[in-house]
């Protein structure tokens, strides 16, 4: 990788074009596993290989029934970094270690942070409540400094980051590197629905909703029939089952078919920041020269000394 910036591995929207695309560009990319199938993912991942000679990394969501699967194919496919959502990844370690690959579970909080530094986590994603799709409680801003002083190895800010400030304002919380997710779903190389793309840059700051809270399994997603139907009948005491066939095929729903207003629009908080589409070259070298801006920007304020500042404040 030539930038610390690694792409979120977002069901049905990181396939193998995205993930090839980041990692050409000088992220990583990823292919988000998702509830694919094993013989499904070995298939992305060499269709990504076809696209780039750079590495790609697979996400493995662990509530995914094929999970044990897709844990045996990424290793076999030889693939040498792996993030993991939505659990704890404790009994894939010692394959994956053994196989010689980095593992870097995305976590909420600071006790999973530390579980994971101990099962041998090679680094940690810690991924603030703005993010999109399965999320935690604890903000990027708080979740990131406590992780960052709780462990030893690098750690990754994920959560409501889509531009320079924001990849600049994560290393400054303690942060090595970030993950990003709704920026790259309107990227130009992204195969989401063009009416996904469009509801996202149309977003403003306030139109997500959190669906799931009551049922342990709290997703962001941007509000629409499906967000106001899902609230409602939460809101009534529906049972989880109940929940769960509401939202059965939804997000692909939105995804591949465009349907923006009954499918599921994961995104996160900063939608509302993201305006145009971009290639992933674009958007990744938009996000470090305005870093760099900013970095070297950043000295002046200490050009002066404190008692400076007091006497020309009069
Ligand atoms: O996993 C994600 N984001 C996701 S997964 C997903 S698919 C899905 N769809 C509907 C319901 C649930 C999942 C869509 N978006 N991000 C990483 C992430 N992991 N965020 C939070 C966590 C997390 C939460 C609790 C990780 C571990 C955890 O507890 C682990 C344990 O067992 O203690």
């Amino acid at each position: 990788m030539d930038y610390p910036i690694l792409q979120g591995g977002m069901a049905w929207a990181a396939e193998h074009h995205l993930a090839a695309a980041v990692s050409e560009a000088g992220g990583l990319g990823l292919i988000g596993a998702a509830s694919m199938p094993g013989e499904v993912l070995r298939k992305e991942i060499r269709a990504a290989r076809n696209l780039t000679d750079k590495e790609i990394g697979v996400n493995v969501m662990l509530l995914s029934p094929y999970a044990d699967e897709i844990a045996e194919v990424v290793a076999e496919e030889g693939i040498k970094t792996v993030t993991t959502g939505a659990g704890s990844p404790e009994k894939y370690m010692k394959r994956w270690k053994e196989a010689g690959m980095k593992v870097i579970p995305v976590v909420a909080s600071v006790a999973l942070a530390r579980k994971m530094e101990k099962a041998g986590a090679d680094a940690v994603i810690a991924e603030g409540a703005e993010a999109g799709g399965h999320i935690g409680e604890t903000t990027t801003m708080a979740l990131v400094p406590q992780v960052a002083s709780a462990v030893r190895i690098p750690v990754i800010a994920a959560g409501g980051i889509a531009d320079g400030r924001g990849f600049m304002a994560a290393l400054m919380l303690g942060a090595e590197g970030v993950q990003i997710g709704t920026r790259f779903l309107t990227a130009k190389e992204s195969v989401v629905h063009e009416a996904y793309k469009e509801r996202i840059i149309r977003a403003k700051d306030i139109d997500s909703a959190v669906t799931g809270r009551s049922t342990g399994h709290p997703v962001r997603c941007l509000r629409n029939n499906m967000t106001r139907e899902y609230l409602r009948r939460e809101s009534g005491g529906a049972a989880f089952e109940e929940l769960e066939r509401l939202t059965l095929g939804s997000l692909r729903a939105a995804v591949v078919e465009g349907d923006v207003a009954d499918g599921t629009v994961m995104a996160g908080q900063i939608a509302g920041l993201v305006k145009d589409e971009g290639t992933c070259r674009e958007i990744i070298r938009g996000i470090v020269a305005e870093a760099r801006d900013l970095a070297l920007g950043a000295g002046r304020y200490f050009e002066k000394s404190d008692s400076e500042r007091r006497r020309d404040n009069g």
